[in-house]
């Protein structure tokens, strides 16, 4: 094994094109390395902050300058589905006027623009996939012994698909990187880790269940993350941008759609509340006052609570009294004093998950949601000050749905516009793109809808269709209101959802969509056997 802590080892750390988010990914990778191994040089380059013309360039450049033998490769996302223009136009709205519209023309509006989505999807596929080839290439150069390592959050849920396309002997990595690229620096084994070897190993069967190993997270060094990594200041300059910082690694969790929980396992792991303020801190000094709490849940479960309110605090007491942050929040995990906390720290936008605003299906989803709980602390927080947007997360059509439940959400979220105001709630409505590893997949690959070995990647019009989850017989339905909801007013779509759905079908009492019956043994086989 070549590597060893010298200084003949360097590393070099691309972040693959992506829109402009902080890569939090690669500077927490570069920090870890850089404490136990300061003597290895290390850059990184961030292809989301130079223009798509100069990626080959820019990335022959960095090579030539670092000459590096460890090219890490982060790919952060693939999947596209959102009520969102994504970088190829409204995903979902192509592929509903594709799947669902009656009027022709929009029906071929609908192909043509998936189409297009189509071709900058698999464009974005090969010319990431390019710029790996191309990288080892040219770092074998200067070193033939040069290793590529990819890992990222679009690599963790498509793992298996991607190593068929990237050149042998690069190594394949699912969720935290850190132990990984300790082993590989050291020149120790690192097969147990959660990789395989293109052309030599097969990813182990349910990999990416295997728990992740336990790091003690320390505060990311900023001084040192800025010597490596001029571009920094590209993401201070935007007073807008809000920069990732983890509080904590794990949910949890089974929610039926969600593969966060098995990315990150299930194993919460606290970052110490001290270490995460420090971190903040230098953030602070460099003039950030937007953070967003990456962690797959903010509060994963009511005994995470004291972690919670002790960063509040320390927040506060290190003086940063003027910053903002956002975070997904399960709503049903808090109290008066941390929603005292939550307001006082600045907390200006959280996305709550709850997928649906019936009980019985937030059941059936096994989302563990107690939905009368969540409206009781949305109360606390908006008398705590909470005076700022909240994004409620539904997926309609997810399972069992029928017009009844859809009623329910309906008057679920009407009282949450009650609590928080029909300004303030934001119904971001999804369809799941249903991923690998799911308690969904299992499910829809038992029911026949997906056949196995189906390409979870695929973005061919009969695969996506089942990938973008809307089953019939609500299917059309769902589709038609969305096809409205567009066409009404698209820049208010969530909302316009809402609105159809209630003139169609109306709006339940609030304790129907509260209460679930008993689960019948019926509905308990639904999910149960996908364990
Ligand atoms: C927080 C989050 C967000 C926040 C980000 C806020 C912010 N300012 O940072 C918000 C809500 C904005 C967001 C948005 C989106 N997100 Co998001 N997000 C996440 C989440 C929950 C955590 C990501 C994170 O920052 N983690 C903390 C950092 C430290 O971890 P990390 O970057 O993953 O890096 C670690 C490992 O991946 C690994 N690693 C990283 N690179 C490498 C490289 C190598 C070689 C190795 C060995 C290891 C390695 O080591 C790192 C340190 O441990 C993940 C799910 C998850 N639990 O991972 C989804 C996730 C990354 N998002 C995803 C997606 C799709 C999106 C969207 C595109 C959704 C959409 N369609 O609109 C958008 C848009 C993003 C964009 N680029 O514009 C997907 C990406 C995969 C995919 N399906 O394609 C994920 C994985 C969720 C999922 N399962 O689908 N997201
Ligand atoms: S609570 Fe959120 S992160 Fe956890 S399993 Fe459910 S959807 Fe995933």
């Amino acid at each position: 094994m070549y590597y060893t802590d010298t200084m003949e080892n360097k590393v070099l750390y691309v972040r693959l094109p992506c829109n402009p988010i902080f890569p939090i990914g690669v500077v927490y990778l570069a920090d870890h390395v850089h404490k136990l191994f300061p003597k290895v040089e290390q850059r990184i380059f961030d292809l989301g902050a130079v223009p798509p013309l100069d990626y080959r360039t820019a990335l022959d450049n960095c090579i030539d300058k670092l000459r590096p033998n460890l090219l890490v490769f982060s790919w952060r996302d693939i999947q596209i589905y959102a009520p969102v223009g994504g970088r190829g136009g409204n995903p979902l709205q192509n592929a509903f006027e594709f799947y669902y519209a009656k009027n022709p023309l929009i029906k071929l509006r609908g192909a043509v623009g998936g189409l297009r989505l189509a071709a900058s999807y698999y464009t974005e596929l090969w010319r990431n996939i390019g710029l790996i080839k191309q990288g080892l290439k040219r770092a074998k150069v200067y070193r033939p012994e040069t290793r590529a390592v990819i890992g990222g959050g679009a690599v963790s849920v498509f793992y298996e698909q991607l190593g068929r396309s990237l050149p042998t002997g690069t190594i394949v990595s699912v969720g935290e990187g850190e132990v990984l690229l300790e082993r590989l620096i050291r020149g120790e084994d690192f097969r147990d880790q959660r990789c395989y070897v293109v052309g030599e190993t097969s990813p182990r069967d349910r990999m990416i269940h295997e728990a992740p190993a336990s790091i003690e997270k320390t505060a990311c060094d900023y001084d040192y993350i800025n010597s490596i990594w001029p571009e920094f200041v590209y993401y201070l300059q935007d007073q807008d941008f809000y920069i990732g910082v983890q509080t904590k690694r794990g949910c949890p969790h089974n929610c039926c759609y969600c593969v966060y929980t098995v990315i990150e396992g299930k194993q919460v792991r606290i970052n110490p509340a001290d270490e995460v303020v420090a971190e903040m801190k230098q953030l602070y000094a460099r003039g950030i006052r937007n953070f967003w709490f990456t962690d797959a849940q903010f509060i994963p479960a009511r005994k995470y609570i004291g972690d919670a309110v002790e960063l509040l605090q320390k927040i506060l007491d290190a003086g940063m009294d003027d910053i903002h942050w956002a975070a997904y929040i399960r709503a049903d995990n808090l109290t008066p004093q941390l929603c005292e906390l939550m307001a006082k720290t600045g907390m200006n936008y959280f996305e709550i998950g709850i997928t649906s605003g019936s009980q019985e299906l937030v059941r059936k989803m096994r989302m563990g949601y107690n939905l009368r709980v969540v409206l009781e602390n949305c109360r606390d927080l908006k008398a705590a000050g909470f005076n700022d947007l909240v994004s409620v997360n539904y997926s309609f059509n997810v399972i069992d749905e029928t017009y009844e439940t859809i009623r329910q959400t309906i008057a679920y979220h009407r009282e949450l516009e009650k609590i928080f105001g029909a300004d303030k709630v934001e119904p971001a409505i999804f369809f799941i793109g249903l991923q690998p590893h799911t308690h969904l997949e299992d499910y829809a690959l038992e029911k026949e809808i997906l056949k196995p070995g189906y390409d979870p990647m695929s973005l061919m019009p009969w695969t996506a269709r089942k990938l973008l989850w809307n089953p019939e017989p609500l299917g059309a339905f769902f589709g038609e209101v969305c096809l409205e909801a567009w066409q009404r007013n698209p820049n208010d779509f969530g909302r316009e959802v809402m609105a159809i759905l209630e003139e169609k079908l109306g709006c339940a009492e609030l304790n129907e969509a509260l209460s679930a019956p008993i689960v019948s043994e019926k509905n308990q086989k639904h999910l149960a056997r996908v364990n």
